[in-house]
C-alpha cells in the first residue's frame, strides 16, 4: 500500500512558506486523482486511481481540511486514469476510471460517498485519459477518451462515447490521431461554441508538448 500525498497550505503569513504534506494510505501507485463532492455535504473529496490494485480510493473531506480514511472499492485489473461528473443526472458526484487495459468504468455514486457497482465499457487497446463534456451539445455528458497505442510510437485514438443521460453510453466511436498522446482535453478551441479535442503529444516528443501551437488540434472533429 502506498500514499496519497495531500498538501494543506500554510495559512497567509505564517513563518514557513513551504507547504506541509499529509500522507493519506492508499491503494497501491496512485496514479491518479479527482476532486469533488462524494457525498454532498458541500466540503471536497478526493477519489484517487490506484494503478497496481485496480481499485480506487475514496477520501472524505472533513471540515477542518483533513480527510477520513478511504473506502476503496475495486474496478478492474488497473486504474490509470480517474474522473468525476453527474453523469445520470441524480445531483451525486459519478466517477470514470480506465484501466489501461481495455476497459473504461463507470461507477455512479449514491450520493454518500459510496458507489454502486463498477460497469465495464470494453474497448480494443489502452484506454487512458478521461474527459467529461457534452461533445455534441445535447444537455448529456459524453466521454472522450485518449486510447494509447500498442507502443511510444503508435498512433493513438480518440474513443467518443456518446452520453444517453442515465449513467451509459453509445458504442464508442474511434478517430485517429496524429500521434500518441496519454491524455485529451475538450474545450471550444476556434470559438464557435462547439467543444473540440487537443491533446499533447506522446513523452518521447518534448517538444511537442511545451509548444501549443503542436498540439493536435481536432477542430471539427465532431462534423467529419
Ligand atoms: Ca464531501
Ligand atoms: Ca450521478
Ligand atoms: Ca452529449
Amino acid at each position: 500500500m502506498t500514499a496519497l500525498v495531500a498538501v494543506a497550505i500554510a495559512p497567509h503569513g505564517a513563518a514557513k512558506p513551504f507547504l506541509t504534506a499529509t500522507n493519506y494510505p492508499s491503494g497501491e501507485y496512485p496514479s491518479a486523482a479527482v476532486v469533488r463532492d462524494f457525498n454532498n455535504d458541500k466540503i471536497a473529496d478526493i477519489a484517487s486511481a490506484n494503478t497496481n490494485d485496480g481499485n480506487v480510493s475514496v477520501f472524505l473531506g472533513e471540515k477542518d481540511g483533513t480527510f477520513g480514511p478511504a473506502n476503496i472499492f475495486a474496478v478492474g485489473a488497473g486504474a490509470v486514469e480517474i474522473a468525476s461528473d453527474d453523469l445520470n443526472g441524480d445531483g451525486s458526484a459519478d466517477l470514470v476510471v480506465t484501466d489501461g487495459g481495455k476497459s473504461v468504468y463507470i461507477v455512479l455514486g449514491i450520493g454518500d460517498g459510496t458507489f454502486g457497482t463498477p460497469s465495464a465499457i470494453t474497448l480494443h487497446t489502452d484506454p487512458i485519459g478521461i474527459e467529461i463534456a457534452d461533445l455534441n451539445n445535447d444537455g448529456k455528458l459524453d466521454l472522450a477518451i485518449a486510447i494509447f497505442g500498442p507502443s511510444n510510437n503508435s498512433k493513438g485514438e480518440a474513443a467518443i462515447l456518446l452520453g444517453n443521460g442515465d449513467g451509459t453510453f453509445a458504442a464508442p466511436v474511434f478517430y485517429p490521431l496524429s500521434h500518441n498522446g496519454y491524455r485529451l482535453v475538450a474545450t471550444d478551441l476556434n470559438g464557435d461554441g462547439k467543444l473540440d479535442l487537443a491533446w499533447p503529444f506522446n513523452i518521447s516528443r518534448p517538444t511537442e508538448i511545451v509548444s501549443p501551437s503542436s498540439w493536435g488540434m481536432a477542430k471539427g472533429l465532431f462534423s467529419r
